[in-house]
């Protein structure tokens, strides 16, 4: 039969091949829900079909429900009705897995009696990444298939797996080094052959005895700390106990109503709102093209060139790194041998790996060495006459068409354009430190950035596995504009009657992993009182807070000098008498009668300075969506991800921001 639609249909040896096609991913959508399930009667009662093979178009099998329908009317046939067609088939269903086969799609190869595997393919439950949980029975035939030690694991995490270990592990039954079909029809061919009953859920028990009390109680302890905000991990884990002592259709049942709930929470709202704004990040642009970046060159080894040069290095291009004395460079080659040394060590990159990456890291002292490349980053010290300097020495030097980069997060990208003959090709290129792990990325544009420039670098972003935000050339950009807005807010609440121990436990409770006094006690207020100097915040309108000086000017630093706003024994921070005294003193001199301030009005003012910004943000076209900024704050500045960053939020809220799109 020729391909329609979404399903199309062919009769190999009374077998149908039901080829599914909903591209990108070939989610579960209704439209393709519809046509399968037409498919799938026509196979059931057709006398000619002896069994089915069920696969994929393109490179994927299933990419999964499809994400846009949740939180609206299901519409029939649901998922769950699909499912029920498979199981109602009475003949031999094989999944024939090639590329991704990811939440319901996942489930609905587990609802056919056998799975064969491409062995590219990769496989799991990534519900839990969405606020969600697998709702088709993916709790449940996982733990059955392959025990609850290993459903725990990759549901609460949402991990996947290769075709190899789904086979090892007892999630698919063959693993085909060819096309998958092929595989899927012999091995098809081979179950009608052998004849027999079909395998039933019901009968596979043999692993659920695993799953003791113990099994649970030790993962929960273990695991429960990182789940903060979400609730669908805890009903993951309850219905993989339940698959170990109840039966199957009570649990499938139970699993429903668990994944409804889930569906309707604002976490999942969450959680997809910045699945989409992750995706649609950097889009907004028109379509000018030109040719990709091939080669990279990075300018200062410091700690911010090192980690950018190395961004690079994992992605597979050659950087060079350009230092201008000896010392530098060895201090900067020896920092980045020891990051890659301690991520072999922690397990995260494999010695190979690392070593490879390293290799493509070429350091040199001789500044014509970057010459040749397509796009040079500088990452030299923040200072606009010396970075001024290098943009020029760069202009003359590159090739007309190469890009320069400017990682600066507070200099006036358009006066820095200025030091280059063509000023269309200077863009920022805002990494946050480490840059190697950090996945923002701000790409700033002058006044003059050309378009084509801007798309480039937003595709190098997306090589670099970074989230490319395209930001106006404001102060501060996007993240620190904000960052300013709320941390002027956290001042102005301690010298009102807050402590900084009281903020920062707001913050905690609020879902940041850290508070921004224990994090400015960390950067240093020695290196943050630089960029006040630079911005001179003083001269801004409105109280300025005055704590902060103080505290440098007594030498105060943070984790470094063992006191800022907290002391310190190692890294453990203590609230410190001598802090309050030095709030008490200024707010004796500015007149400020302290006062007890409640935990919601500190939250409320963070949030309102934050959601405030932001609209700013928008209404001067710095941001170019809402969604941006959520992405900004989440990835550059730990905004709790579960609530889908602060505009979101406030929307939820009911605050009533408007989303701009440029
Ligand atoms: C579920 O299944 C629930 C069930 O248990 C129970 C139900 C009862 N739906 O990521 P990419 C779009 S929950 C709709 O850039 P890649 C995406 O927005 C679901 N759209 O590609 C993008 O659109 P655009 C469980 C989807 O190659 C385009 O496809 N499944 C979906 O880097 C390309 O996406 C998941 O959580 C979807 N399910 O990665 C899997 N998936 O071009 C979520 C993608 O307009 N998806 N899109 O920007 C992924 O993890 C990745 O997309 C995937 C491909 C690995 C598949």
């Amino acid at each position: 039969m020729p391909a329609k639609g979404h399903v199309s249909v062919e009769s190999v040896d009374g077998i149908a091949v039901l080829r599914l096609s909903n591209p990108p991913v070939n989610a579960l959508s209704h439209g393709l829900r519809e046509e399968l399930m037409a498919a799938l009667e026509h196979a059931r009662w057709s006398p000619e079909v002896r069994a089915v093979v069920l696969a994929g178009t393109g490179n994927t099998f299933v990419g999964g429900a499809d994400i846009r329908e949740f939180g609206k009317p299901y519409l029939a046939p649901t998922l769950w009705q699909i499912d029920d067609a498979l199981l109602a088939m009475g003949k031999p269903t094989v999944a024939a897995i090639d590329g991704y086969a990811l939440g319901g799609g996942l489930e609905l190869a587990f609802h056919c009696h056998w799975r064969v595997a491409q062995e590219r393919a990769r496989m799991g439950l990534p519900e839990v990444k969405l606020g969600l949980m697998p709702g088709a029975g993916g709790t449940q035939y996982w733990t059955r298939l392959a025990g609850p030690r290993s459903a725990l694991k990759y549901l609460t995490s949402g991990d996947l797996v290769g075709a190899a270990q789904a086979a090892e592990m007892g999630l698919v039954d063959r693993v085909a080094d060819g096309e998958v079909v092929d595989a899927a029809l012999a091995f098809a061919s081979l179950k009608l052959a052998e004849g027999g009953p079909l395998p039933d859920y019901n009968e596979r028990t043999e692993r659920l005895a695993e799953g003791t009390p113990d099994l649970f109680d030790s993962f929960v302890a273990d695991q429960g700390k990182t789940w903060t905000g979400l609730m669908s991990p805890a009903k993951i884990v309850d219905c993989i106990r339940g698959a170990c002592t109840r039966p199957l259709g009570e649990m499938l049942e139970a699993e429903r109503k668990a994944f409804v709930a889930c569906e309707a929470s604002p976490q999942a709202a969450a959680l997809m709102h910045l699945f989409f704004a992750e995706r649609d990040a950097g889009k907004l642009l028109g379509d000018a093209t030109r040719p990709p970046v091939r080669t990279v060159g990075v300018i200062g080894a410091g700690t911010m060139g090192g980690g950018i040069a190395m961004a690079f290095a994992n992605a597979g291009y050659t950087v060079t790194l350009v230092d201008a004395t000896v010392e530098a460079l060895e201090r900067g080659v020896a920092q980045i041998q020891s990051n890659y040394d301690g991520s072999v060590a922690r397990g995260r990159t494999p010695a190979a790996k690392a070593e490879a990456a390293f290799a493509r890291i070429m350091p040199t002292l001789t500044f014509g060495d970057v010459a040749e490349c397509d796009l040079v980053v500088e990452a030299v010290f923040e200072d606009m006459s010396i970075k001024h300097d290098v943009i020029g020495r760069l202009d003359q030097l590159v090739a007309p068409d190469a890009i320069i980069a400017t990682n600066t997060s507070t200099l006036d990208i358009d006066v820095l354009a200025e030091a280059a003959s063509r000023p269309e090709r200077v863009v920022g290129m805002h990494f946050f430190s480490p840059a190697n792990v950090m996945k923002l990325l701000e790409v700033v544009r002058s006044g003059k950035t050309d378009a084509g420039v801007l798309q480039a670098v937003v595709a190098l972003g997306r090589k670099l596995g970074k989230i490319p935000v395209i930001a106006g050339n404001g102060e501060g950009f996007i993240g620190n504009y904000i960052l300013d807005a709320y941390g002027r807010e956290m001042d102005l609440l301690v010298e009102d009657g807050a402590s900084p121990w009281q903020v920062d436990a707001v913050m905690r409770s609020f879902g940041f992993a850290m508070g921004l006094f224990a994090m400015r006690d960390m950067a240093g207020l020695d290196v943050i009182r630089r960029i006040r100097e630079h911005r001179r915040e003083w001269e801004r309108p409105g109280r300025y807070p005055l704590v902060a000086d103080r505290l440098w000017e007594m030498g105060r630093y943070g984790q470094k000098t063992g006191a800022g706003y907290y002391v310190y024994d190692g890294r453990k921070a203590m609230p410190d008498p001598v802090m309050d005294q030095i709030v008490e003193d200024v707010a004796r001199e500015r007149g400020i009668v302290r006062r007890p301030i409640s935990n919601d009005e500190i939250r409320e003012k963070l949030l309102a300075a934050m959601v405030s910004a932001g609209q700013r943000l928008l209404d001067s076209g710095v941001a170019q969506s809402a969604a941006d900024i959520d992405l900004v704050m989440v990835h550059g500045y730990g905004f709790p991800r579960f609530l889908g960053g602060p505009m979101h939020w406030a929307e939820q809220q009911g605050w009533g921001t408007s989303s701009k799109q440029a």
